[in-house]
């Protein structure tokens, strides 16, 4: 790829968010001046980091990208499960009753000929790499790439360094829910994703082509493995236990769930809570893998800085949902709670973007048809989401305010100061809902369902959540 000049980079888009603004459909091809695309995925990434306004975690090379960016407050996944939440969002469509369904989702199965992001890249003369999780599944929607690559160890997916936790985790299939070990970045899969990353980004030169870089970051997934300088940044004692450990008042069964992904790891009980020490040793775990994946990311972003490509690489980081610790008694995502579909969403472009938040309601589904219009790219006919680009411009536009989450028979519309949720039975009728107002209760711990007082406001959310969910929500 070659380096472009800042300034011409800054005209490029400028001339194209301008035009973003007066037509949502921009048709221009990629040419020599288009910018790169570094595309960063987090596993299980919450909110949770500086530039979010936490004070006690240590992510100082996320809040550099922020600080150059665009930090979007209220970006939300549409469904808080890995697999699905990625297919959704690399084929630009919502789940459905039918489709996008959990973790094991291959987009390919599920929306057939659905174009991707990275083949729409690709078809418009990008290079398009996919190193680590990007999709769930390795070679799911092959076509998309020019070039795919996972990172390997000895063990299971699990990676650990010790040898007693590789013993427990291939004798029993239950390993341990986390590792502190003194080990360098790259003894773990996320620091050999990095090193690959580097490579990439020395040899981009050569491909003669823009590129379209996707990384996926393994941590802050389960099991919390992290080298120790990491755990060593914090002070336990700091981190403390989940202010609200226990069901929102007037919840219904259906919004809360037995944490399984936890329970299967060695010492973890089969059911009831967690001691305050182990919820507290969780967070610990949690808040070291965020540092470390922090840290990987510094490297790539330093790296290019070093190669000059930074002024001319649009640079976007995802969380692929939210994940509770130990709020509502709840561990894992896969509930219809914030705390489980506020994701980060960071969007820096060179020349438009300057370090402010964002405060309007954005999905994941919008990023598509964003980093489509940011290249000039035309926007496929099958996406639901809507372009960001001129939110990134002016950030006072709003063309859509609100988002559609969706888990199993739970359904929740975000929007204005209220999370709404219904949970559907086969007929498509509410079973159960769900209403929180984050301006009097931004922890969601009342449910305003079954108030007479927002019984009108219930009747409305409802109708709306069903025009909202997108066309294709229930088979015909
Ligand atoms: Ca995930």
């Amino acid at each position: 790829m070659k380096k472009i000049s800042h300034r011409h980079l800054v005209f490029c888009i400028g001339a194209i968010a301008a035009s973003a603004c007066s037509d949502n459909n921009a048709n221009k091809k990629p040419n020599e001046s288009s910018p790169n695309i570094l595309f960063i995925a987090v596993d299980d990434l919450r909110p949770e980091l500086g530039c979010y306004g936490n004070r006690i975690i240590s992510s100082p090379n996320i809040d550099r990208l922020a600080s150059a960016g665009v930090v979007f407050q209220r970006a939300y996944c549409n469904i808080p499960v890995s697999g699905a939440s990625r297919a959704s969002l690399l084929t630009g469509t919502r789940p459905t009753s039918y489709r996008f369904i959990d973790f094991d989702t291959w987009a390919e199965k599920d929306n057939p000929g659905a174009l991707t992001l990275p083949k729409h890249f690709r078809n418009n003369g990008y290079y398009t790499v996919s190193l680590s999780k990007v999709f769930h599944h390795m070679y799911d929607s092959r076509d998309s790439w020019d070039q795919e690559w996972r990172p390997s160890g000895k063990g299971s997916w699990r990676n650990y360094t010790k040898e007693d936790n590789i013993r427990i985790d291939t004798l029993i299939k239950r390993g341990m829910p986390f590792e502190c070990s003194d080990v360098p970045d790259t003894a773990y899969f996320d620091g050999k994703t990095t090193q690959k990353a580097i490579e990439f980004l020395r040899d981009s030169g050569n491909k003669g082509k823009p590129f379209f870089l996707a990384v996926g970051f393994l941590k802050p997934h389960l099991p919390f493995n992290a080298p120790k300088k990491y755990w060593d940044i914090y002070d336990p004692s700091v981190i403390g236990t989940a202010n609200n450990p226990y069901p929102p008042k007037d919840a219904p069964s259906q919004a809360l769930h037995k944490w399984g992904e936890l329970r299967q790891y060695y010492s973890i009980p089969e059911t009831g809570s967690l001691s305050d020490s182990a919820a507290n040793k969780l967070r610990h775990g949690y808040y070291a893998c965020v540092s470390y994946a922090d840290a990987q990311i510094g490297l790539i972003l330093d790296e290019l800085e070093k190669n000059g490509l930074a002024e001319n690489t649009i640079v976007i980081l995802w969380g692929d949902h939210g994940w509770n610790l130990g709020e509502h008694g709840l561990w894992c995502k896969h509930c219809n709670f914030n705390t489980s579909l506020n994701a980060p969403l960071i969007i820096k472009v060179p020349g438009l973007t300057h370090g402010s938040k964002n405060n309007i309601i954005t999905e994941f589904i919008d990023i598509y048809p964003t980093l489509c219009e940011l290249t000039g790219i035309s926007l496929p006919s099958h996406l639901e989401g809507e372009s960001l680009a001129g939110r990134l411009k002016n950030p006072e536009k709003q063309e859509k305010d609100f988002a559609v989450s969706k888990f199993f028979a739970g359904v929740t519309l975000i929007q204005d100061d209220y999370f709404y949720t219904e949970f559907l039975n086969e007929k498509d009728s509410a079973v159960a809902n769900m209403l929180f107002d984050h301006n009097s209760d931004p922890d969601e711990n009342i449910n305003l369902s079954k108030n007479e007082d927002f019984k009108a406001m219930v009747t409305s959310f409802s109708s709306e959540l069903r025009q909202k969910r997108g066309n294709a929500f229930v088979k015909n």
